[in-house]
């Protein structure tokens, strides 16, 4: 329906338009009056927290006139747009990346100073967006960064999650999850109640004959859920384009609830179906490199897929072209292969409802789609089982089954002496009940596979999509090492930091292009950029310790060595090889004399991060990490040369603060098991150094940095399965340092042994499929010669300027240029050009 105003009436629109506050006053005058009418709010009645969200409504309203200019400016050019398919968005803060990316930081924080408000309060009133579980969903929230810091034409098309990931509580040493309710006051969104999709799930394929002869296929009845759209203005840095993040949230098809049944008096069902609709986007799965299999899971996974290929199919008719150009138009990227199912949905509407031949259709779909695959771990492979799509998606199911026919035809005439591949590449496997293999599908179905550091690129060519690389060639695969935004990642987290970085390399240039950090190396020698260089550092420190004191108790001297893993508690992480070395170094300082202890390197061991709920394992090693803090911590003989501290509730706005102040972080994942990593990254990029294993991007951090400037310890990737055969089921032997360490929790000295009998046995009993015991010699020395190497401060600063200096690859910039180059085929469009 065409809505615009018509001419004579323009001139009225024009007029009023408004344009965003201009400067210091303007923003005032915002800020106030939103606390008086959209707040209802006055001076008398005016805390942190109505100050933030008189803040935020300021900045927002100036962003969605950004986000106006920059869509009208995209839909009159018409160019290829890009898609970003995800599941999730660890989008974390809006308001303190709002104010920097349209450069107006200095302007808030005057003006705020002179209504009464300190900035930093202020920002620490916001709740993250945590619509994400770690490395994957923040990886999104930097790819939207740089698309827009870029001027790239992209959307991100994603769920609106009622509870984003939970928040974790410790109590007595367990984690607690507590669900995460953010929508309470969210005044980044945009609910979009026009753009509503009806989605349909269940009923049964109808087939008849059209006139020609030709067989029809209608998938029809079922059940029907409204998709309802809410946007999320993401605005570049230095730049007019704000992009859109569209995130779907399901409604009852049928209005609110049944009136029928509520006026027969049956109140309560009157209101189920209602709530059943609503279930689908409640809730984000807290799973992290783990796959469930879950009904619900896989109706999150349809229900977002539909919605925004109706959405983005919608926008490509507009232009009214034929369907051939669609790949022309549109770049479609997976994140993962939670979307996969858009293969098949795109192949069903071409076909089912758009009447192109098969053959025609194929050929726009596989150009269209691009898929990342960001694990190797077979757990967390997705396969759905072959009854359950039979009876949520009918028609599907038939699709899924003639785009696997066609494909093994293929594979036969290939290779027509070997049987056994077409087993082993089919998107069906043949198991009980039949599986149907997402990855599989994914790959058949893309034009381009990527994985995400050449480690891991390489991992998937020679091991999982071995068979697909004789199959397709070895130009349908591809690395896109990842990378990280600057300008989160470094001026929001570390303002000091990127203050005197701009300093020394003329302006805030680096943060458009991060290789301009390069220049720092020309002051590596210079005392008085070091000094200020150590001073930050220490501040960082400071503000951490401050942190740990408040929630933990525990005093923290910021002249230690901060030793930090944050991530995700997963086994092949490894965060049980870090505490027992923990406990190692406590039994040794325990053994020693006064007077050695004396001459060793005091450290504070920081520890943060998520166990999904139902992870029993990860909860076991937070639970040992909190028991060795409570005896360490407490142990008059240790003081201040071994601190353990497990931090609440990581998040991304922790993570900005805890980065940082690291000197050094672990990164310690068995070889061959990190597809990437990305904090590794933020750590170096705020000039800490890293401890870790021949892994992930850990690899190509190192060739850019230097042997010198990281310690590198492990196993090989290209080992790990021949010492995998070597472990005995059953008795395995332990390193004895190793065994030591168990000795003591067995001992009791950390609290009920049996507590943590499933780690220790899963070393000794159980084959130590993670290979804790063959690395844990050669992590401990290198935790020797990371002591003996901060006992030289100026040696040890060295190396993190040269480290910073040479970290301007791992910029999200560069990586998204590359997708744009190899993989999307799009170009940039500046919002101002014409
Ligand atoms: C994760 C990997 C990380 C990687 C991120 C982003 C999944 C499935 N994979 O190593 O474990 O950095 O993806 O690519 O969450």
């Amino acid at each position: 329906v065409e809505a615009s105003i018509p001419e004579p009436q323009r001139a009225a629109w024009l007029k009023h338009q408004v344009g965003g506050f201009k400067d210091k006053d303007g923003f005032e005058s915002e800020v106030v009056r939103h606390v008086e009418t959209t707040l209802a709010r006055s001076m008398f009645n005016c805390d942190e927290s109505a100050a933030y969200s008189a803040a935020a409504l300021a900045f927002r309203d100036r962003l969605i006139l950004e986000w106006n200019r920059t869509q009208q400016r995209q839909t009159y050019a018409d160019s290829k747009r890009v898609y970003y398919l995800s599941l999730e968005f660890l989008m974390g803060r809006a308001l303190d990346n709002a104010m920097l990316n349209i450069g107006q930081k200095d302007v808030a924080r005057a003006g705020l100073a002179e209504l009464g408000f300190r900035i930093e309060d202020v920002i620490e009133q916001e709740h993250d967006a945590a619509l994400g579980n770690g490395g994957l969903g923040r990886l999104a929230a930097c790819f939207l960064d740089s698309l827009a810091s870029l001027n790239y034409p992209a959307w991100g098309y994603g769920l609106r999650y009622r509870y984003g990931i939970f928040k974790q509580e410790i109590i007595d040493g367990y984690q607690v999850e507590v669900p995460d309710y953010w929508l309470d006051f969210n005044p980044w969104e945009f609910p979009r109640h026009d753009i509503a999709v009806d989605i349909q799930f269940y009923g049964n394929v109808v087939k008849s004959t059209d006139e020609s002869g030709k067989t029809i296929a209608t998938w029809e009845g079922g059940e029907t859920v409204k998709a309802v759209a809410y946007d999320m203005p993401i605005p570049g840095y230095a730049t007019s384009t704000t992009n859109n993040l569209r995130l779907w949230s399901s409604k009852a098809a049928s209005g609110e609830f049944d009136f029928q049944k509520f006026n027969s008096g049956e109140y309560e069902s009157s209101v189920a179906d209602q709530q059943r609709a609503e279930t689908i986007s409640a809730v984000l799965y807290p799973n992290d490199n783990l796959d469930r299999g879950k009904e619900l899971r896989l109706k999150q996974q349809y229900f977002w897929v539909a919605a925004s290929l109706y959405d983005i199919i919608r926008r490509f008719k507009k232009s009214k072209r034929p369907w051939e150009e669609f790949p022309d138009q549109v770049a479609i990227q997976l994140n993962d292969t939670h979307p996969t199912l858009a293969i098949v949905e795109l192949q069903r509407i071409l076909t089912d409802l758009e009447g192109l031949e098969w053959d025609e259709a194929w050929n726009i779909v596989t150009n269209t789609f691009g898929y990342t695959n960001h694990t190797v771990l077979p757990e967390a492979l997705e396969k759905w089982s072959v009854p359950l799509i039979q009876h949520l998606l009918p028609r599907h199911l038939q699709i899924i089954y003639d785009i696997n026919l066609e494909f093994l035809q293929t594979v036969e005439r290939q290779f027509p002496n070997d049987r056994d591949i077409l087993g082993r590449v089919s998107i069906i496997e043949e198991t009980q009940p039949k599986m149907i293999r997402m990855a599989h599908l994914a790959i058949v179905g893309s034009h381009k596979v990527n994985g995400v550091a050449e480690l891991h690129s390489d991992l998937i060519k020679t091991t999982i999509f071995k068979d697909f690389v004789e199959v397709f060639g070895p130009d349908k695969f591809t690395n896109v090492t990842n990378g990280i935004t600057p300008r989160r990642w470094l001026h929001q987290a570390n303002p000091r930091l990127s203050g005197l970085i701009a300093a020394k390399t003329g302006g805030h240039e680096f943060l458009s292009d991060l290789t301009l950090l390069n220049k720092l190396e020309l002051h590596v020698d210079d005392k008085a950029f070091r000094k200020e260089w150590a001073e930050i550092k220490y501040a960082n420190k400071v503000r951490l310790a401050k942190h740990i004191k408040a929630t933990n108790g525990v005093t923290v001297n910021p002249s230690s060595l901060f030793d930090v893993q944050v991530k995700r508690i997963h086994e092949y992480k490894r965060q049980q090889m870090n505490i027992f070395g923990a406990i190692h170094r406590y039994l040794s300082l325990k053994a020693m004399t006064p007077e050695e202890r004396k001459k060793q390197q005091p450290r504070v061991s920081i520890f943060g991060g998520k166990a999904a709920p139902g992870y029993w394992m990860a909860k076991q090693i937070i639970h040992l990490i909190n028991n060795v803090g409570a005896v360490v911590n407490n142990d008059k003989d240790i003081g201040d040369l071994l601190k353990v501290i497990f931090i609440e509730d990581y998040n991304v706005s922790k993570a900005e603060m805890i980065i940082p102040a690291s000197d050094l972080s672990e990164h310690i994942s068995t070889a061959g098991t990190e597809a990437s990593g990305t904090s590794n990254m933020k750590f170096v990029l705020n000039g800490g150094l890293i401890i870790g294993t021949c892994d992930g991007a850990n690899i190509e951090i190192t060739r850019e940095i230097g042997e010198n400037n990281i310690f590198l310890f492990g196993n090989l990737a290209e080992d790990v399965e021949d010492l995998r055969h070597t472990h005995t089921y059953g008795k395995h032997t332990v390193d004895p340092d190793l065994a030591r360490v168990f000795e003591a929790i067995e001992s009791g000295t950390f609290g009920n042994q049996e507590d943590f009998a499933g780690m220790i046995t899963a070393v000794r009993e159980h084959g130590d499929y993670y290979l804790v015991s063959d690395d844990f010699r050669s992590y401990l020395e290198t935790h020797a010669l990371v002591d003996e190497a901060y006992r030289d401060q100026e040696g040890w600063i060295t190396k993190c300027i040269t480290s910073v200096a040479r970290m301007g690859f791992f910029s999200s910039d560069r990586c998204i240029n590359e997708y744009a180059e190899e993989i999307w085929n799009v170009e940039p469009l500046k919002v101002d050009d014409e």
